[in-house]
């Protein structure tokens, strides 16, 4: 079967047949695929344990797919764009046959540091090619990379390294967002003093900040590569993977203070970032897509990598922030390279909203096509301008709802096939089964309904457990409705059966579209020695989607009111990272909880959303005077 869909009646045909025959939909997808031995079995599966395998007795190497398959057809073609931080700064191009060498090159530079199959290495990079290559080289040689967003502070590196017991750590020097220097190999110092399982650390030039280099574990990624050169540059066979040999791990937070592992494995994620890349953007060969997320994040690894140089398509990166050095950063970038297909997040489209019209001005972007959302519901206000200023009311807009544990794109329009509605993410793509359940679990059938999200039949992308904790990846997405995957999200289903996902459920918030628990920021704010308790909960926020409010128990506060928020701010940064900080922080004498002792998060919601006219029953309460001193200081 071709890969991908033309008309809205074919989606219609081909998402039935994907329902009524799921293994023979997605074997007949995997043939656009290569294979070093092909599958005996396509899935076997149930959700109860849950146990997941997809295309099982099947061999490949993703890297194959990604690079070598396309080297005697379009090797010359442009696999990856560069736009560097600053404007001035010259960009790369690497063609596939670039791309494929420099993969090859750097893998053999892991080998020759110790690194094998099965073992995890951990990412820690800025937006440069190498960090894309850094990926791959991981893949080729089938250890499993642990990407960490740069934003991410020491100790939430170290967590997860030691979670995933990397052995080695690629970084860099620096890295460059707007006027900002990222230091991160001193951040990656700072984490590695908890860290026993890594005995090399690979560290790109990238900004030449001064660093420390530690004598035997520190060695610089140039000076291995002139070793691979000097050995004659060995070609570097991709090692045999089977189909769920796990590919990465992916961090992620839930509701509870401890983020997960979420793990995928190469041939389902394969398969279903490749398909779904292809149809949801209708990419056509030559056109240049600009996805405008960072590695760190699924988005990056799905829709930067992975899933566009399957398909053999041009990916533009960028290394900088849409408003640095004007808010027409995004702009003047699809000008430069005639961008086709843009892919970004709300938040970047309300910000660079707030800006008005002018840094628009003079811009050709008459090259875009096609546009795509993802992150967050994009509110209809942002979809409009969206449309309407950037898409010049050309373009379809793919309004693409998935999270990081499904791998891939779930629920979106097909660009050019599917009739769009602002604020929907509009129809399942074929192979996605979703349900609306109610709270005890039963299915909500039939349209205009509303409920929790769930999909009740596995997909080649979807997690196939957490990291170190099978137990809790059962716990987390399949026991809260028996048989059934559970995503957290609340969502609508219109009288069309077009979908409106509504946001979390959970103590999940979605902050400028990076995924934040609740509970995180709440362990990291009581860290500060003059914090007894603390209770965080999301807010509307004009830009970011949702802002960080919390209220916070301290009760030896006196005039410095202002200093401890400060500190506050500052120690969340250093715990987490500076994307967690607090936006708001109250000071309260007590939280309300019930008499077993739960903070009453639904009041502290609806306080922070500036809305008390309502605040529900509150007779269960322990001390309802509380509830009033809150109300009475909120901010
Ligand atoms: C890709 C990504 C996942 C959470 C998810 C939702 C929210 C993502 C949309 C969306 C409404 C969308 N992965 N979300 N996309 N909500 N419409 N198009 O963001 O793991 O970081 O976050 O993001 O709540 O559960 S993620």
């Amino acid at each position: 079967m071709k890969l991908t869909i033309d008309s809205f009646e074919e989606y219609k045909k081909i998402y039935d047949y994907s329902v009524s025959n799921p293994e023979a939909f997605w074997a007949e997808i995997a043939e656009n695929f290569q294979w070093r031995k092909k599958w005996d079995t396509v899935v076997k599966w149930n959700f109860k344990e849950p146990n997941i395998r997809w295309f099982d007795g099947a061999t490949l190497n993703i890297t194959e797919n990604c690079l070598d398959r396309h080297l005697d057809t379009i090797g010359d073609r442009p696999a990856i764009i560069w736009e560097p931080n600053d404007p001035e700064e010259s960009h790369r191009v690497l063609t596939y046959k670039q791309l494929h060498e420099k993969v090859c090159q750097f893998a053999n530079v892991l080998k020759n540091n110790g690194a094998k199959k099965g073992d995890r290495i951990c990412i820690y990079m800025p937006m440069v090619p190498e960090l894309a290559i850094a990926v791959l080289a991981c893949a080729r040689i089938g250890a499993i990379h642990s990407v960490v967003f740069g934003g991410f502070s020491a100790q939430s590196i170290a967590d997860r390294i030691q979670d995933a017991g990397c052995t080695l750590v690629i970084t860099a020097d620096g890295g460059f967002r707007g006027t900002k220097e990222i230091p991160l190999k001193s951040v990656i110092d700072d984490a590695l003093v908890q860290c026993h399982t890594v005995q090399k650390v690979i560290v790109l030039t990238r900004s030449r900040t001064p660093v420390s280099m530690i004598k035997g574990r520190d060695v610089w990624w140039e000076d291995e590569l002139k070793k691979v050169e000097t050995m004659g540059n060995p070609p570097c066979p991709a090692e045999e993977m089977a189909a769920e040999d796990e590919l990465f791990i992916l961090y992620t937070s839930g509701s509870t203070g401890k983020p997960k592992g979420v793990v995928h494995t190469c041939a389902g994620y394969m398969v279903y970032t490749g398909y779904t890349f292809a149809n949801v953007f209708n990419y056509q060969p030559g056109e240049i897509y600009f996805c405008t997320a960072d590695i760190g994040w699924i988005t990056g690894h799905s829709y930067i990598v992975y899933g566009p140089l399957s398909q053999g398509a041009t990916s533009l990166m960028f290394e900088g922030i849409p408003t640095w050095p004007d808010a027409g950063r995004f702009w003047d970038i699809v000008q430069k390279y005639q961008v086709n297909i843009l892919y970004t997040a709300p938040t970047a489209i309300r910000s660079l909203m707030s800006f008005g019209l002018e840094p628009l001005e003079g811009k050709d972007l008459s090259s875009l096509k096609k546009l795509g959302s993802v992150g967050e519901p994009i509110n209809e206000e942002a979809w409009h301008w969206y449309d309407e200023h950037i898409g010049k009311r050309k373009c379809p807009i793919v309004d693409t709802w998935w999270q990081t544990e499904n791998g891939g794109i779930m629920i979106s329009p097909i660009a050019n096939v599917t009739p769009t509605k602002p604020g929907y993410a509009t129809l399942p793509l074929p192979g996605v089964q979703p349900v609306i359940v109610d709270e005890n679990g039963n299915e909500i059938a039939g349209n205009g309904v509303s409920g929790n999200l769930c999909i009740k039949f596995p997909w080649p992308g979807m997690l196939r457990t957490t990291y170190g904790d099978h137990e809790r990846c059962r716990t987390t997405y399949f026991a809260t409705y028996p048989d059934m995957y559970f995503t957290g999200d609340g969502c609508l289903r219109d009288e069309d059966g077009y979908y409106r996902i509504t946001g979390r459920v959970d103590d999940v918030l979605n902050v400028s579209g990076h995924r934040i628990g609740t509970a995180e920021v709440e362990n990291a704010i009581n860290m500060h020695s003059s914090v007894v308790e603390s209770a965080v909960v999301g807010y509307p926020h004009d830009i970011k989607g949702q802002g960080v409010y919390a209220f916070v128990v301290c009760p030896e506060l006196h005039d410095d009111a202002d200093l401890t928020r400060k500190d506050i701010v500052m120690t969340v940064s250093r715990i987490i990272g500076p994307i967690a900080k607090p936006d708001k922080i109250q000071f309260v004498s007590g939280l309300p909880k019930t008499r077993s002792g739960k903070i009453m998060r639904r009041i502290l919601r609806k306080i922070a959303e500036g809305d008390t006219s309502n605040l529900g029953d509150t007779t269960t309460l322990l001390d309802p005077a509380v509830v009033e001193e809150i109300k009475a200081g909120a901010l």
